[in-house]
């Protein structure tokens, strides 16, 4: 084990560990992390665990108790300016009276946006402010994107053999990845508040969507597309009361069959007058529900239309190094495409990396 130098990126990164544990349990909220020094030890440390519990600084602060004073603190994210469901850390900070509090990345917030640094400052304490803020920043994509636009950030995750099919002819997909893919997968789970796929895999699989790792996690709010309300109250999710079910439908969709899932207890959501669920108008939805995230795992049909109405921020796909060939095998996104490979859609920030067997590629559609 290599010996930390003690620094303040030492102390930071800190304070990154603990609000990354933290991921999947706060909601449309950040995950932040804290930590307090004081000459030379660490006196207090600090998360934000729960939305509508303390925030970072101020478990941290209590920890310090008298200590904060004179000390520095360590903070993943600007310290927050507003009374939102806890009073404003900022002030928190400066009755503390530490001597320098150091930030990795201001709040988007727009509550806040700055405000939390001025008014350290005009209190007369040092505030440095960028030190692994790209790395907190990343940290809390979703909630960056959600508080700003009131719109889920939304993860595609799939997984493909070498020929880009997401089954066989046959239909046939269990498995196409391995069980270090497939563990991941769970864990993503838990990091999303919703988990969303199409109707024609709800009757494929007739899946649970919940959570399955080794130790008990956080399951996500399940989220069918079905157009024309062809899940039936029977389904699986339906049965066992983990976690919400929302069904994505049209205004026409059939009067009995609306009622017949609600009474299953399912929450069925109108989303547009015509044939289809209107995607983008369902996102809105969504996110007015304060559903802030969402984990894509889509039939070719769906990861398509997302992918052209530009409501996919993030891919996640495993490729398995296998071919099961198959013309009309379906593809991991089916739309009707492009004439020039010059408008092809680009994938940005791309990164590779191998789990088990697997080889995972992750990326951005649109600018982080
Ligand atoms: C901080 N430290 O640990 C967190 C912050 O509903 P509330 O009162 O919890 O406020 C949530 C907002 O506060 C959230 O949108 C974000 O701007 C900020 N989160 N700020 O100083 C923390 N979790
Ligand atoms: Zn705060």
């Amino acid at each position: 084990m290599s010996i930390a130098i003690l620094n303040d990126e030492m102390y930071m990164r800190l304070a990154l560990d603990m609000a990354s544990k933290a991921q999947g349990q706060t909601e449309i909220n950040p995950v932040v992390g804290c930590v307090v020094v004081k000459e030379g030890r660490i006196v207090g440390l600090g998360a934000h665990l729960r939305r509508g519990e303390g925030h970072a600084e101020v478990h941290a602060l209590k920890m310090a108790g008298e200590q904060a004073e004179g000390a520095t603190v360590y903070v993943t994210l600007e310290p927050c300016s507003h009374h939102g469901r806890t009073p404003p850390c900022c002030e928190r900070i400066i009755e503390a009276k530490a001597a320098r509090v150091v930030v990795a990345c201001t709040d988007p917030n727009p509550q806040v946006a700055g405000r939390g640094i001025e008014r350290i400052r005009q209190a007369g304490i040092a505030v440095d402010v960028g030190l692994l803020g790209e790395e907190s920043m990343r940290m809390n994509e979703m909630f960056n994107k959600y508080i700003v636009t009131k719109l889920p950030f939304v993860t595609m995750k799939s997984a493909m053999t070498l020929d880009g099919k997401l089954a066989a002819k046959t239909g046939d997909s269990r498995y196409v990845s391995g069980p270090a893919a497939r563990e991941l997968t769970h864990s993503l789970r838990h990091r999303h508040m919703g988990i969303m796929i199409g109707v024609e895999t709800a009757l494929a699989d007739d899946p649970e969507l919940t959570t399955r790792l080794s130790v008990p996690a956080v399951h996500p709010v399940r989220i069918i597309v079905d157009s024309s309300l062809r899940l039936p109250p029977q389904a699986r999710m339906l049965q066992d009361r983990t976690s919400r079910v929302i069904v994505l439908t049209t205004a026409g969709a059939d009067e009995a069959k609306r009622n017949a899932l609600t009474e299953a207890g399912a929450e069925v959501l109108a989303c547009g007058a015509g044939t289809r669920v209107d995607l983008k108008l369902a996102m809105q939805e969504l996110g007015v529900r304060e559903i802030g995230s969402i984990l894509l795992e889509g039939g070719g049909k769906l990861n398509g239309a997302m992918l052209e109405l530009g409501l996919i921020d993030k891919v996640m796909i495993f490729v398995a190094p296998k071919v099961i060939g198959g013309t009309d095998a379906p593809g991991v996104f089916q739309f009707g495409g492009f004439e020039k490979m010059s408008d092809a859609i680009p994938l940005r920030e791309m990164s590779v990396e191998q789990v088990g067997s697997d080889i995972l590629i992750s990326g951005y559609f649109r600018s982080p």
